[in-house]
């Protein structure tokens, strides 16, 4: 029998994970051979709706969900984990702008950053989805000085995600014949959804999509305010979504990239196509059995160069915000 994996969960009693718990208990994460065992993490006043989560959790009778925990303290609840998904965080209160909200979550991902180091098991991976996720997670790493610095990740597959369906629905194709989209820098109104290098059916999306005006601005913008949106559209942020991006990027990272396809992650920069080292910042990667590659040899045009500089100027901002953090 294999052992279980312990998968550490934060912000367990929100949204997104009233999707994604199901699904890793299912064993979409880790494959339908792997037992877990869910570590649920929540601030102290929302223990009692997590309670109301696990009851759920307990009535699908999972047959790969060995056990569950519950916890309000990170150091409880990171204990031996193998896996982390950071989910929970402080949303954006109205009036708030994006460096208050890095102010007010930065603490939380000091906490957790040095509770994983001294608690968590040997093989950690982090994946970072609370926002502004790029810093958080440099916050987390940065506290977390026993980590390699690449067993954590920001997840921007969500944004990889919708951009294979945008990509898809103006070419009129499905959305499988969309491969090689890459998504660099910042999970936010900056990143850089790169079509020059996605194809589709094997040809270079420019070919296939003869509106170049229509990538260049609209399609662009179209992906950097999704999340906005859906908002505006369901009243309440992506959830849904959001932990089927979790569990893809996830389930790539320790199970691997399928064969001749890339994933997308915020990882730590170490300097390659001239972006700042040390920065979370989004690459292509290529992921196996835990570890990752980012791809090499991208080509990025004076156009794609222009947007990933604004991308990383941002980042650069948002680090200086948390330096007393890091
Ligand atoms: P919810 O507000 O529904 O849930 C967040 C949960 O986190 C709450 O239950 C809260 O009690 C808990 N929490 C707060 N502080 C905590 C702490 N210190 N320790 C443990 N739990 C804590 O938000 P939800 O819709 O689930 O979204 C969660 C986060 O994901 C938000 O920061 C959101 O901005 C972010 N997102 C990131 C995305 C991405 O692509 N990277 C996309 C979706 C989403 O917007």
């Amino acid at each position: 029998m294999t052992s279980p994996k312990r998968v550490a969960v934060t912000g367990a009693a929100g949204s997104i994970c009233y999707s994604l718990l199901f699904r890793i208990a299912s064993g979409e994460m880790f494959g339908p051979d792997q037992p877990v065992i869910l570590q649920l993490i929540e601030i102290p006043p929302a223990m009692g709706a997590l309670e109301g989560v696990v009851m759920e959790l307990d009535d699908c009778a999972f047959p790969l969900l060995q056990d569950i925990t519950l916890s309000d303290n990170p150091r409880d609840g990171f204990d031996g984990a193998n896996a982390a998904v950071l989910v929970g965080g402080k949303p954006r209160g109205p009036g708030m702008v994006r460096a208050d909200l890095i102010k007010e979550n930065g603490p939380i991902f000091v906490a957790q950053g040095e509770a994983l180091n001294d608690v968590a098991a040997d093989d950690i991976r982090v994946a970072v989805v609370g926002n502004p996720c790029n810093t958080n997670c440099l916050i987390a790493q940065s506290n977390a000085p026993d980590i390699p610095r690449t067993r954590f990740a920001a997840m921007t597959r969500l944004d990889q995600n919708r951009t294979a369906h945008q990509l898809a629905a103006k070419a009129g194709v499905q959305v499988a014949s969309v491969s090689h989209v890459s998504i660099w820098g910042n999970h936010s109104n900056t990143m850089y959804p790169d079509f020059y290098n996605a194809t589709i059916d094997g040809e270079p999306v420019v070919d296939v999509i003869s509106d170049h005006e229509w990538l260049k601005n609209d399609f662009i913008s179209t992906i950097q305010g999704r999340g906005k949106a859906i908002i505006e559209a369901r009243g309440s942020s992506s959830a849904a979504s959001a932990a089927n991006a979790a569990l893809d990027m996830v389930r790539e990272w320790f199970l691997g990239t399928p064969e001749g396809e890339w994933s997308n992650m915020a990882i730590v920069s170490d300097g390659s196509y001239d972006i700042t080292e040390g920065l979370v910042f989004s690459h292509p990667v290529i992921c196996n059995d835990g570890d990752y590659e980012i791809v090499e040899g991208v080509e990025l045009n004076d156009f794609a160069r222009e947007k990933i500089a604004v991308t990383e100027k941002q980042l650069l901002e948002e680090r200086e915000v948390v330096k007393d953090l890091l």
